[in-house]
Order: structure tokens, then sequence, then C-alpha cells
């Protein structure tokens, strides 16, 4: 990882222990193997010990602890469904699903350490890049040695890639590559980028940057009040040199971004049920606990419907993660059934963050509990991996046939 000397992180573990418990109000457990479980519990006990008790002044401070990116490769969160032969976990889907749901129950900042590393990154050279690329770059990514970040977003191409303007051109055994990337999570600490860039004859290609080549630099972006603990910076190319080895050979237009895409969101869709899991968790312990007019605020049929609300629509979404990620298992997980589930998961945690703020009354807006944390985070969900109503659009062409976009 490139130490660019702003993350000197000086936080001290607190000594409030995180009281997360497990809602399992469908059984939904009896759906997972014994492998899955496995899987989650070493991830949530990960989360406990390393993630809860540094996130909530990580995040105040906007430091990202970049500590953890070791600590995340050796639970396996990167790249937890790519095959063993590279490094990687060689699971399931579903396995890969529920660790993103763990870490996301910690923080959303974190579960994007390992989207980003394991889906965004790692997925396109193990998919579209040469045997030599996958042996190069694969196992260190798995590792945590190497740190990558995945540049499409340009400044004034967001929901609308194929516009971009971010482009290579060919000058003997390299291209040239210029232009500028927007948004990239991990850019300003990251070893190397997956970029996505127009060649001369206007057809989108992945190429590897490294650090170090001339004329690439990844200014940091401030000033963030979502996502506060993950960093973000911008990639900037002027006339970098690629070697021609640094292309991804086997992929060309937008298919390929959006492929990771694909499996980036997928992750999100099961991530934002952790998220949804910790709000509730804490407002029903709060409404146990504080007692106004002579009782616990849960006897009062208002919070209960608060709950009941909660507990029924992340049931709906552990259900609709569930079935996609069998269908996944099978590849058959098509695109817009993705689309549906990251958009319905994400919406439903943070609907149910604003209900569990409220539950907490005028501690729900303190750093004593989650909840502003994950509702902040969400704002940022809803809207990267394709915002909220791009995905709807998404939806809306499959049913009608009709494309919204063109
Ligand atoms: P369109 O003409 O529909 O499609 C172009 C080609 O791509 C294929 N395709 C897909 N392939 C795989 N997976 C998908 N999800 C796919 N969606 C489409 C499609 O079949 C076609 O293939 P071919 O062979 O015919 O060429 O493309 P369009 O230009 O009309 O765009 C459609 C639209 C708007 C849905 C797409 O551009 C889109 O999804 N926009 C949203 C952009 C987005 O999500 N950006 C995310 C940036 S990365 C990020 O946010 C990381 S956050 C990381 C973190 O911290 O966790
Ligand atoms: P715009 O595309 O400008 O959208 C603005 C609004 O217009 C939205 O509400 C949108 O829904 C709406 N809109 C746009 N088009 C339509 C339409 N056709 N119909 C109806 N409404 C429409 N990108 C990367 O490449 N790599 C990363 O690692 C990455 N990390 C990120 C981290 C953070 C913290 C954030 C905030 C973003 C990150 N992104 C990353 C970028 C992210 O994917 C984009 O922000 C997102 O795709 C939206 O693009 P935009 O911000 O340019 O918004």
């Amino acid at each position: 990882m490139y130490d660019n000397g702003t993350h000197i992180f000086d936080i001290k573990p607190r000594a409030k222990t995180d009281q997360f418990e497990n809602h399992d109000h469908y059984a939904v457990d009896e759906l997972l193997s014994d492998d899955h479980k496995l899987a989650r519990d070493a991830v949530r006990d990960w989360v406990k010990q390393e993630v809860s008790p540094i996130i909530e002044e990580a995040s105040e401070k906007a430091q990202c602890p970049l500590h953890l990116f070791k600590g995340l490769a050796d639970i396996g969160a990167f790249g937890p469904s790519l095959p063993e032969k590279y490094g990687c976990g060689g699971m399931d889907e579903i396995a890969y699903g529920i660790i993103m749901q763990e870490l996301e129950r910690g923080d959303s900042g974190i579960r994007s350490m390992a989207s980003v590393q394991g889906s965004l990154v790692m997925y396109p050279i193990y998919r579209f890049g040469s045997e030599e690329q996958k042996m190069r770059w694969l196992p260190k990514m798995a590792s945590g040695e190497v740190i990558g970040c995945f540049g499409l977003t340009e400044p004034d191409h967001g929901s609308n890639p194929s516009g971009m303007t971010t482009n290579i051109r060919e000058d003997g055994d390299s291209y040239i590559l210029n232009g500028a990337k927007m948004w990239i999570t991990n850019s300003p600490i990251a070893d190397m980028a997956v970029v996505w860039a127009k060649n001369e004859e206007g057809r989108i290609k992945g190429v590897i940057v490294e650090r170090g080549m001339k004329g690439f630099t990844t200014p940091e972006i401030h000033g963030k009040l979502s996502l506060r603990a993950s960093i973000t910076g911008e990639l900037v190319f002027e006339d970098v040199r690629i070697p021609k080895s640094n292309v991804l050979p086997n992929v060309e237009g937008l298919k390929g971004p959006l492929s990771c895409l694909s499996k980036a969101r997928y992750g999100i869709a099961w991530g934002a049920i952790g998220a949804a899991m910790d709000c509730y968790d804490s407002a029903l312990r709060y409404s146990l606990e504080r007692e106004q007019f002579g009782r616990p605020i849960g006897g009062f049929q208002l919070t209960q419907k608060k709950l009941a609300e909660m507990i029924t629509e992340i049931t709906k979404a552990q259900l609709l993660a569930w079935r996609l990620g069998s269908l996944a298992n099978n590849g058959k997980a098509t695109p817009a059934q993705i689309s549906m589930a990251k958009r319905n998961n994400v919406n439903m945690a943070l609907e149910i963050a604003r209900e569990a703020r409220q539950i907490h009354g005028g501690m729900g807006i303190t750093n004593e509990y989650p909840i502003m944390r994950h509702m902040t985070n969400l704002e940022t969900v809803l809207t990267y991996e394709g915002t909220h109503d791009i995905h709807l659009l998404i939806t809306g062409m499959e049913v009608t046939g009709l494309n919204a976009f063109k």
C-alpha cells in the first residue's frame, strides 16, 4: 500500500463493547450451509474486535483505518469467490455476500475497502486478464500486499460512463493514457488502478496503471460528510506511458466495467443488510432500556410499528439476497436482478437508519450509537455503483422492453 502521508492512524480502541446480536426472524440461517455460517461468524468476530472499537472516531476524524487492509486479507475478504489457485477464497457467491453483510454491519466504508479490491480490481483481472497478469497481481492483492482501485467515473460522466473521454493512443509497444477519473475509492493509497479508457476507435478498454508511472497522480478528495472512514480521490493521467502488457486483453466495450459493477452491486445488496441489522439491533435494545411515561418506549404501539416494519423489511431483503445468491451460484443472476436487489436493499437500510434514529431520540444523533454514521454512509451507497434512480430505470427497461437512457 502506498503511504500518501495524510493517514497516520492515531485512534485508540474504545472501551465500549459492540453488543450486536443477530435477529433471525424467519430462520434464514437454515438456508445457509455450515461454510457460510463459519465465514459469517469469523467476519462478525473480526468486526467486533477490530472495527467497532475504532470506527466512530475514524469516521469523525475522516481517517481511513489503513491497518485493516491486512486484517481484511487475513479473513479472506478480498476475492472470496475467486479461485484458490490465485490465493483467493474459492467460496461460493452466498459466502461472498455474507462476508460483505458482516463488514457493512461494521461500516459501509470497510465493506467498500473489500468491494473495490475484490470485485472491482481483482475480478476484472481474473475475468479479462491474461494468465501472466493474473499470476502477477491476484495473489498479492488477495494477501493485501498490493492495494488497487477502480477508475470508471469521470468529472463529467458519472451515471453515463459510455460518454467517458479518458483515452489511450498507440505509440510503439505502449499506449499513452490521458484524462481524469473522479470519486475513486482508495485512489490516494492504491498501488495500482484498473482504469477504463477509450482507444482510437472509441472502444472502451481496461488498463492497469501503476503507481510511479510518470504523469500519473492521485489527489485526495476532502470534505466528504459520508463514508468518512473510506479514502476517496481522483486519478489524473497526463501522457502516462502504459506498456501493452498492462492492457486487459479479453474484453472490449462498456460490458467490461459493467460486469465488474454487477459483481460489486451484488455484494452491496448483501452489505446493506448488515448496516440495517446494526441499526435495528441498536434500536431494539434502546427501546427496551429507555423508559418514558413510566415504561419502556418499546411498549408504545408507535415504537413497535417502527420495529416491526424494520424486521419485516430486513427479512424481505435477506430473502431477496439469498435467492439472488442462489441464482448467482448457478451463473443465472441477471444484471437487472442485481440492480433490483441493490436498489431495494440499500434504500431499505437507509429507511431503517432513519427510523432507528427516531427511536433513539436525541441520543440517536450522537456517536454513542452507530445510527448516524450508517445513515450518512448509506447516502453514498445509494449513489455509488449506480444511483437509486439508475437502478430503477434498469428495472423499468427490463419490464417494459423500452430503454429510458437512449
Ligand atoms: P448499454 O448499451 O445498456 O450496455 C453496454 C454493454 O454492456 C452490457 N451490460 C452489462 N454487462 C454486464 N453487466 C451489466 N450490469 C451490464 N449492463 C449492461 C450490455 O449488454 C452491452 O453489451 P454489448 O455486448 O451489447 O456491448 O449501456 P449504456 O451506455 O446505455 O448504459 C446503461 C447504464 C446507464 C445502465 C450504465 O451505464 C450504468 O449502469 N450506469 C451507472 C454507472 C455506475 O454504476 N457507475 C459506478 C462507478 S464504480 C463505483 O461507483 C464504485 S464505488 C466502490 C465502492 O467504494 O464500493
Ligand atoms: P450524476 O450521474 O451526475 O447524477 C446526478 C443525479 O442525476 C442522480 O440523482 C442521478 O440518478 C440522476 N440521473 C442521471 N442520469 C439520469 C437519467 N438518465 N434519468 C434520471 N435521472 C438521472 N466511481 C468509480 O469509478 N470508482 C470508485 O471507486 C468510486 N467510488 C466512489 C466513492 C464515493 C464516496 C462516491 C460518492 C462515489 C464513488 N464513485 C466511484 C462514483 C459513483 O459511482 C458516481 O458518483 C455515481 O455513479 C453517480 O455519478 P455522479 O455522481 O456523476 O452523478
